[in-house]
């Protein structure tokens, strides 16, 4: 049997942190009330919250240039998903996995989907991988995956997607992300719109797999590892293919895969206007696609991003509802607690864009006042809801405070037991 963290240790740590908490709970229910807020109604949005999580980032220590693994990092999909089950655990805000085939196949689907839910977690997206060659294939993704000149190559890589529906339909997922690293390094290299023609003749056959209330998700990123012309390397084109493709296929903005400076919220504003907003792949970054903890660099652009997906909320209602995931792997923390604090950052954007007073806002905007109008943003930016946070995790059965918690039960001392490492292995899939 895995160690896990008893409830009752969680009961005890949040008893000794449940007095400061509802202070200051209390102060803040104060300072919202004057704004005509109430406190109560956020908590529960917060609870209501999700953001899910991928397996490939509990894996320690990945970055596309070396692997420094941890000691007792997971070994396999159940060892991610005990971990995956962990964060929920502590944080409540964790609740779908987004799988990677073939990282993470297994040949006991049923097995799998048993150890997810006696976590309370189930399956999100789950994303094919065509960057790499997986051990065994029969034709190299060296030249391309989907967009292959060779039809051959093209096939297997349709293929592969469609056997990733398969694995997720049989999991209980209701998605398909789509990221290739296809394009050219070169100049000439290749007729760059013949690529995307074979895109899409590629995305057809894959749509065509799809069940029912399945979506096939498109995420774009302007480069890495083709570097002079990736094929879907920007939103526009990723539009173009999902109006192409049909209703089922939606556009996936990962924060971190535009250039410097882009303005990454009003792209969401457009693809929702559009109706191809499909879902996220969370992150920060300084440079490129750095895949750090979300918030750890820009958090107010995160702000800004959320508060343009509550204005799409508020035009649009319940028919809006992207799917929110994480996408990060870095060498130097503890993955389990750059999650917890990535999914809590996340969450907080999400408040923060709630409190927004949206009167007041369009107010000013109707009056020409930038100044006030900024600052109504600023103010709901600038107001810390943590207090919100740690008790909606209270509420909800998690920790007060997740990473002290996490730390305190010493988990991952008990993992380096439970998972020996054994040398030569790179069981997370990082690349
Ligand atoms: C790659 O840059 C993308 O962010 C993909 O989402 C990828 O599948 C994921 O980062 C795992 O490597
Ligand atoms: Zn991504
Ligand atoms: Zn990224
Ligand atoms: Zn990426």
């Amino acid at each position: 049997m895995s160690y896990r963290i008893d409830p009752q240790f969680i009961a005890e740590q949040n008893a000794r942190a449940h007095q400061q908490l509802q202070s200051d709970y209390e102060a803040l229910a104060g300072v919202l009330s004057r704004r005509g807020c109430d406190i109560e109604a956020l908590t529960g949005q917060a609870q209501a919250f999700a953001v899910a999580l991928p397996s490939w980032g509990v894996g320690t220590g990945g970055t596309r240039f070396a692997r420094f693994p941890g000691q007792g990092e997971p070994r396999n999909v159940f060892d991610k998903i005990d971990d995956c089950g962990t964060i929920h655990q502590l944080t409540r805000v964790t609740p779908g996995v987004s799988l990677h085939f073939p990282w993470d196949r297994t040949t006991d689907a049923r097995a799998l989907r048993e150890a997810a839910t006696q976590h309370g977690l189930h399956f999100d997206a789950v994303n094919s991988n065509t960057f790499q060659d997986a051990a065994g294939q029969a034709h190299s993704y060296k030249f391309g995956s989907l967009t292959a000149l060779d039809p051959e190559v093209r096939a297997q890589a349709v293929a592969h997607n469609i056997d990733c529906i398969e694995l997720g339909h049989a999991l209980g997922s209701k998605g398909l992300t789509v990221w290739i690293g296809d394009g050219a390094n070169f100049p000439g290299q290749s007729n760059l719109r013949g690529a995307l023609e074979r895109y899409l003749e590629s995305m057809r056959a894959i749509y065509a797999a799809l069940p029912a209330d399945w979506l096939v998700y498109i995420e774009h990123k302007l480069f890495e590892p083709a570097f002079y012309a990736t094929t879907i390397a920007d939103w526009g084109t990723s539009f173009a293919c999902a109006t192409e493709l049909g209703p089922k296929a939606k556009c996936l903005v990962d924060l971190g895969h535009h250039a410097p400076n882009t303005n990454i919220e009003m792209i969401v504003a457009r693809l929702a206007q559009f109706g191809k907003l499909g879902g996220f792949h969370f992150n920060d970054s300084k440079y490129g696609d750095d895949d750090l903890d979300s918030g750890s660099i820009n958090p107010f652009q995160l702000f800004l991003v959320f508060n343009e997906l509550r204005d799409a909320a508020q035009r649009d209602g319940q028919a809006f509802r992207p799917a929110y995931m994480l996408d990060q792997s870095h060498n130097v923390t503890d993955p389990i607690e750059s999650l917890m604090t990535s999914a809590v950052e996340v969450q907080r954007a999400y408040l923060q864009a709630a409190l927004v007073d949206t009167q007041a806002l369009s107010h000013h905007q109707k009056n020409n006042d930038a100044l006030m109008a900024a600052q109504t943003l600023k103010q709901a930016f600038r107001t810390d809801v943590s207090a919100i946070l740690a008790m909606a995790r209270y509420r909800s059965g998690g920790a007060i405070d997740p990473v002290a918690l996490y730390r305190a039960s010493a988990y991952r001392d008990h993992k380096r037991e439970e998972r020996p490492v054994v040398a030569g292995r790179s069981s997370s899939g990082i690349v």
